[in-house]
């Protein structure tokens, strides 16, 4: 089959970021690595102009960075083969329109047709990798892919240059300081462990505030608008907007605007240590290569506890203190009864093994990227489909 060179990504926001910004994330590394004419189909354009401030809120078509995006407004509406693409991806398995369906039937070669599934680290997934799904009615037939962390897997997001664009901010101090910088970071603050905060409002925030603030090590906690609010408004004393700040004891913590995707990368570049959450910036903190503790996005009857035990496994099976102040953090910790967690002790015991689990992160990191980067995996595939 020849090489596709057109491509539709239907993307619903379902909510947050995570949704629009793997798919954007995607749609833009095809686009600009794989020169494919790339359609994003988007129902929520203020979310993704959240993490992409080029968007135009009120176009039904607009270009950005070379990829075509579409507000996608329903389900209604007649297609002809000629809207349909090459290749069409439905993120985690969104209904696309039946209309557009009913042309992909008439297309011939038929488009290849992907369900791109969410991130897991559970060993089920190899197996499901690839399988394909008839249609019910009609001659088309769907395959699913799923990221993952193994080389029978579609692998993670990540794009060419990666790499080596934060091999070169890392190595470059003044640019680091200019970034951090910006955002009102001080030489003091520079010189004090720091620390991305990107977290569900549940997360046990103050409680471990408290322990920073009450410890010997100066600690510099950034933390994006709108994120872990209450926390963070209690600890400054007035409201939690970018620029605000505040210093008690050996912490400080700085309020930073929520910065476009490509300076997410840089924060977590320059930080010690990140708590990230959900799939994408989870993904970038391991392309990172620091250490980092996840947030899992919650599920029905506590789902995504296994599923962060599966990743923790892989992960920091050799770390038991990370592994620990993970689990605690997802509220998935084994505590006696009514005990109270001690958080003191928790972060007491990953800063004691801080230099091994720098040294697990780097390789992690290593290890991911031999399995290559999901968007030429999944278009290596698409090309050996008849
Ligand atoms: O925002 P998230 O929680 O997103 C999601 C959604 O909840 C979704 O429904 C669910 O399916 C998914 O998680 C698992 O977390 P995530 O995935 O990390 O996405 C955040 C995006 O926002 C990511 O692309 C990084 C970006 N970002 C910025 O661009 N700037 C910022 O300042 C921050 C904090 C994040």
């Amino acid at each position: 089959m020849t090489s596709p060179t057109t491509l539709h990504l239907f993307c619903r926001v379902v909510d947050n970021y995570g949704d629009i910004g793997i798919c954007w994330r995607l749609a833009r590394q095809l686009q600009q690595e794989h020169h494919i004419a790339v359609t994003l189909w988007v129902d929520d354009l203020a979310s993704f102009r959240r993490i992409c401030p080029q968007v135009v809120l009120d176009l039904e078509l607009q270009q950005v960075a070379g990829v075509t995006v579409r507000h996608w407004r329903g389900q209604d509406g007649e297609y002809t083969t000629a809207d349909v693409a090459d290749i069409v991806i439905e993120f985690f398995a969104v209904d696309i329109p039946p209309g557009y369906i009913a042309a992909m039937a008439q297309c011939e070669p038929r488009p290849r047709w992907f369900n791109l599934e969410g991130l897991t680290a559970e060993e089920w997934v190899e197996g499901c990798h690839l399988l394909t799904s008839p249609h019910p009615r009609l001659p088309l037939t769907k395959h699913f892919f799923f990221p993952g962390f193994t080389d029978k897997t579609g692998g993670l997001l990540r794009e060419a240059g990666l790499e080596q664009q934060r091999l070169q901010f890392q190595a470059d101090p003044a640019a680091m300081v200019d970034f951090l910088a910006r955002f009102g970071v001080t030489p003091a603050e520079m010189a004090a462990t720091r620390v991305s905060l990107f977290c569900y409002p549940y997360a046990p925030v103050a409680e471990l505030f408290r322990v920073w603030q009450s410890g010997t090590a100066p600690v510099c906690c950034l933390v994006p608008e709108g994120v872990a609010t209450e926390a963070v408004q209690a600890f400054l004393g007035t409201e939690a907007k970018a620029g605000a700040f505040a210093s008690h004891g050996s912490l400080t913590v700085r309020v930073l605007p929520f910065v476009p995707q490509p300076d997410y990368d840089k924060l977590l570049w320059a930080c010690d240590f990140n708590f990230v959450r959900g799939e994408d910036s989870f993904v970038r903190a391991q392309w990172a290569g620091w250490p980092f503790v996840w947030h899992i996005y919650p599920q029905d009857e506590n789902l995504h506890h296994k599923k962060l035990r599966a990743f923790l496994q892989r992960y920091v099976a050799a770390v038991p203190s990370l592994a620990a102040f993970s689990l605690y953090w997802n509220g998935a910790g084994v505590t006696d009864g009514d005990e109270a967690v001690d958080w003191g002790v928790l972060w007491a015991a990953v800063e004691a093994d801080m230099a091994e689990i720098v040294e697990k992160s780097a390789d992690w990191q290593r290890q991911m990227l031999k399995n290559g980067d999901l968007a030429s995996n999944l278009l290596k595939f698409a090309t050996t489909l008849p």
